[in-house]
């Protein structure tokens, strides 16, 4: 499977992953990103938040001289063969972090029309097993997203969040579709009754669905590519962030990857 990998820059530590930073003192005048595996970089615009499984465990993996990547162990052992470890085939790893205290760190998401930053949230149903065990979020577009959303707000106490995390960043409308107009993971969820984020088989139905509609018949409405189909634009946002260094091709071996559905 062939991803594409988006960096988000920390820029500002939760109070529980700020303690355990400030005792690795190789992290000192690091830039370090919160790595993201997508299928959709043409949805980059309405990124309005970063998920994390909080029980899954995190590392903190050194890249190069100057970049600290977050992300699972199975994908730094991934990267350390595509270029992305001091040492080819050799991961460095400089540290370690919950999920659950990653929760409410600020970081920079490439392309999303929320320029200040957008926050780590909790999403239960983050697979250690596929990309970087770090998602990036597009309610807009991502019926998942957008039904952890749901559920966060309804219940921010037993999700241990702040509303102020999710409040102040509402899905963005980034491509228009004949079926769901021009936000279609909401109107999936409507459409399938979806609830909340347990509703795994109806949430499989709407992923199916709204990948369909929105790659065959999705027109942009946002960035330099807006009027174009979302086929076309596709690539080319794509290019865009790699050029710009905000992204890189991040490919995992087949076989290895186990589906959603297990
Ligand atoms: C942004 C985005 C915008 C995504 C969208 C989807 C959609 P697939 O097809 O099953 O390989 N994802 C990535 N890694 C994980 C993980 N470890 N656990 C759970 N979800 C993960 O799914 C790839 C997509 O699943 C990725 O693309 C990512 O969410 C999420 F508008 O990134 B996506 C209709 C979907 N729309």
């Amino acid at each position: 499977q062939e991803y594409t990998a988006v960096k988000m820059r920390v820029a500002a530590w939760s109070p529980a992953a700020q303690a355990q930073v400030d005792q690795l003192p190789a992290l000192q005048g690091k830039n370090v990103f919160m790595v993201a595996a997508t299928l959709r970089p043409e949805t980059m615009y309405g990124q309005t938040n970063c998920f994390v499984g909080p029980t899954l465990e995190y590392g903190l993996y050194a890249i190069n001289d100057t970049d600290v990547f977050v992300c699972t162990h199975r994908a730094a052992r991934n990267l350390c063969y595509q270029g992305y470890s001091p040492v080819d085939g050799k991961v460095c790893q400089l540290g370690t972090v919950v999920g659950r205290d990653l929760v409410g760190t600020k970081v920079l998401a490439p392309l999303s029309q929320y320029t200040d930053g957008v926050y780590v949230l909790p999403m239960e149903n983050v697979l250690a097993t596929k990309g970087t065990g770090v998602v990036t979020s597009v309610p807009s577009d991502s019926p998942d997203d957008y039904a952890t959303l749901q559920d966060l707000l309804k219940k921010p106490d037993y999700y241990q969040i702040d509303r102020a995390w999710v409040e102040p960043f509402p899905a963005i409308p980034v491509l228009s579709t004949p079926a769901y107009g021009d936000m279609s993971a909401p109107a999936l969820c409507k459409q399938l009754k979806i609830n909340s984020q347990k509703d795994r088989v109806q949430l499989a139905e709407a992923k199916e669905l709204a990948y369909k509609e929105g790659f065959y018949k999705g027109t942009m409405l946002v960035g330099p590519c807006a009027g174009q189909s979302v086929a076309d634009a596709k690539t080319a946002i794509r290019q865009a962030m790699i050029d710009a260094g905000e992204g890189f091709v991040y490919n995992e071996p087949e076989g290895l990857v186990m589906s959603r559905s297990g």
